[in-house]
């Protein structure tokens, strides 16, 4: 006998024995007893849900670990090293800084040495030229001086020599005289002799006193020269003295100016080590705030990685689908707790999923899967949201396909969709992914139609680090295309991504222009592109349905990836969109980030959709 039978078995036992013991109780016990039947019977209920929440449990776990690990340690590993190249460069930036201040520093120092050695050497010149100046000025005093003194010594000694020559004649003539006076005493007798004689002694008076007055003057003479080169020796002695003096002194001022100077020098070696010493501290305590500040953003790290790693994958597609669910998830609360289904509560059911965008196929089947054990039974909310979950990840599983590479070279990727989808940014994010990876990306700027269209993408460009191809506004865009296609072959580009003006489906001749894109994509390479990804927003509910007609005609769509799915209650159009087209899904965005693109899975999405994810989480 199978377990199954033996519950049944085990069910009957027990509800013939509350039948034979409502015969022998009062209505109270009867009631009490009948209400324990019912608690029992829908505790098997909830361990028979419980069983198929561990299997969606398990298959959401298992590609949630997967990609979680995939991704966060990737998405991490892309964070610490763009943490670490900014760091970097941070740091390459202040050394650049510092070492320039240094240099400049250096070549101050050394312009200021130079200036100093400059003027030192003007200076001494200009010394050794006063020197020489007054050398000269002194040689020529002295010259002067020594020939005045020649001078004077020359006239003292001509003076000398007139008044012994004066002195000579003056002796002669009074010899003369003193013989003449003999002459007379010894009785000359000529009268006239007499008067000779007294013309003699009276010119010998006159002699005499000129001879005296001579003398005198020379005397005199002799005297004021004597006095005259005495004061000039004087003068020079104390010149000189004084020129030795001043010697004294500058040289006393010179070696206090080389003192003041070899102070000053140690003063400025002390500063200019004390300004070293600074700059090695200060050097220090920036290096020292920098591992400190990355020892906390280490902290913070891990603190984020463990709250997204017990978050989980299916803890951020629940969030980001959080609109979705809670509107649903409110809705299936509010009219099926308790309840019994029968045929309206289906009805009911199936209007309440076409309303949430699920699509009429996809309610008509929740509601026959439900109906087929339960009907006519009590249903609690968890039950329809279990049963749901299962509807969805029938629908959604076999179109859960990543993007897969083919291969070729240049992989074309072309993203298509209405305008603001999505497109620009989810071909970012998956352009990060791939130069994440050690891909050689290229992005074609095929939007010549929007302004700040290529700035756009030139900003995703940057973050991926992929180099784009544009043209100007109003350009061609299939001739961007074609060129950016040649030149992704030149440089041996792995993957070329092209972004495209967003466009109604219903514009023809914005369609027509698409269609010419996908035509000069093929001239390049009959086998592109190879992936053409329609880009949908899921805000925009049913319309999705429509869009992927559309594009699917003009672009002969490979995949899709539905974005916005974090804003929007309308999340269930993936659903109908899967069940009407059957196209792979590759991605879900969830936000903005350029890590909010996840991967699609079906039973995560299915999990966090029919608002059993917390259930789910809690299993595990
Ligand atoms: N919340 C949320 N916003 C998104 C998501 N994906 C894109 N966006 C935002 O949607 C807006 C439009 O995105 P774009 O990438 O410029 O859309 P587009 O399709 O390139 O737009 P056009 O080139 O004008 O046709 C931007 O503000 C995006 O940040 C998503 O998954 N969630
Ligand atoms: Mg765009």
């Amino acid at each position: 006998m199978s377990a199954e039978d033996n519950k049944d078995e085990k069910k009957k036992k027990k509800v013939g024995f509350f039948k034979r013991a409502f015969g022998f109780k009062s209505k109270e016990e009867k009631l009490a007893e009948a209400a324990a039947l019912k608690a029992e019977q829908q505790a098997e209920v909830d361990a028979q849900m419980a069983e198929r929440m561990a299997a969606i449990n398990a298959a959401a776990l298992k590609a949630a670990r997967e990609q979680d690990e995939a991704h966060l340690n990737e998405a991490e590993k892309a964070r610490i090293e763009e943490q670490e190249r900014k760091q970097a460069e941070t740091q390459a930036k202040e050394d650049t800084k510092t070492a320039k201040r240094l240099v400049e520093e250096k070549r101050e120092r050394e312009e200021t040495a130079k200036r100093k050695a400059e003027e030192d050497a003007a200076r001494a010149k200009e010394e050794a030229e006063e020197a020489k100046r007054l050398a000269a000025e002194k040689r020529d005093r002295e010259k002067a001086e020594a020939e005045e003194i020649t001078r004077l010594k020359a006239a003292e000694e001509k003076a000398a020599k007139e008044a012994a020559k004066q002195a000579k004649q003056a002796s002669e003539k009074l010899a003369k005289l003193e013989k003449l006076e003999k002459l007379e005493k010894e009785g000359a007798k000529l009268a006239k002799a007499k008067e000779v004689a007294k013309e003699i002694a009276e010119e010998t008076a006159k002699l005499r006193a000129e001879a005296k007055a001579a003398k005198i003057a020379q005397a005199e003479e002799a005297a004021r020269l004597k006095a005259e080169r005495e004061q000039v020796e004087r003068a020079a002695a104390k010149r000189r003295e004084t020129e030795k003096l001043a010697a004294k002194q500058a040289a006393a001022e010179k070696a206090e100016a080389e003192r003041l100077s070899a102070e000053q020098a140690t003063r400025d070696e002390a500063k200019r080590e004390e300004l070293k010493a600074q700059l090695i501290k200060e050097q220090a305590e920036r290096e020292e705030k920098a591992r400190q500040e990355r020892k906390v953003w280490e902290a913070e790290q891990a603190e984020l990685l463990k709250t997204e790693r017990e978050q989980g994958f299916l803890g951020r597609i629940s969030k980001g689908l959080s609109k979705s669910t809670t509107q649903m998830s409110d809705n299936i609360s509010a009219v099926f707790n308790k309840r019994k289904l029968d045929a309206e509560a289906l009805e009911d059911l199936e209007d309440l999923l076409i309303a949430a965008d699920f699509g009429v196929g996809p309610a008509t089947r929740t509601a026959e899967l439900l109906a087929k054990d339960r009907f006519d039974k009590q249903v609690t909310d968890t039950e329809i949201k279990i049963a749901l979950a299962d509807v969805i990840a029938e629908v959604l599983t076999p179109l859960e396909k990543p993007i897969i590479l083919t291969g070729a070279k240049p992989e074309i990727m072309l993203f298509v969709g209405v305008n603001g989808s999505g497109k620009t940014t989810t071909l970012g994010k998956i352009a990060k992914r791939y130069t994440d990876e050690g891909k050689k990306v290229m992005m074609a700027a095929g939007d010549t139609f929007r302004a700040a269209a290529v700035e756009q993408l030139q900003i995703w460009g940057e973050r991926a680090g992929a180099p784009v191809v544009s043209a100007p506004l109003g350009a061609d865009a299939s001739g961007l295309v074609y060129d950016a296609i040649s030149r992704a072959k030149a440089e041996d580009v792995d993957i070329l991504m092209i972004d495209t003006a967003g466009r109604l489906q219903n514009r023809t001749e914005l369609m027509d222009e698409l269609a010419k894109i996908v035509r000069v994509i093929k001239k390049q390479d009959d086998t592109a592109p190879h992936h053409s990804i329609l880009v949908l927003d899921a805000t925009v509910g049913q319309n999705a349905l429509l869009q992927t007609e559309a594009f699917q005609k003009t672009a002969g769509i490979t995949g899709l990836i539905m974005t916005k799915l974090d804003g929007t209650a309308k999340g269930g159009v993936l659903v109908a969109l899967a069940d009407k087209f059957k196209l792979p899904i590759h991605a879900i965005g969830i936000g903005e980030r350029i890590e909010d693109l996840e991967n699609f899975s079906a039973p995560v999405f299915a999990a966090a959709l029919s608002g059993i994810a917390d259930a789910v989480v809690d299993v595990s």
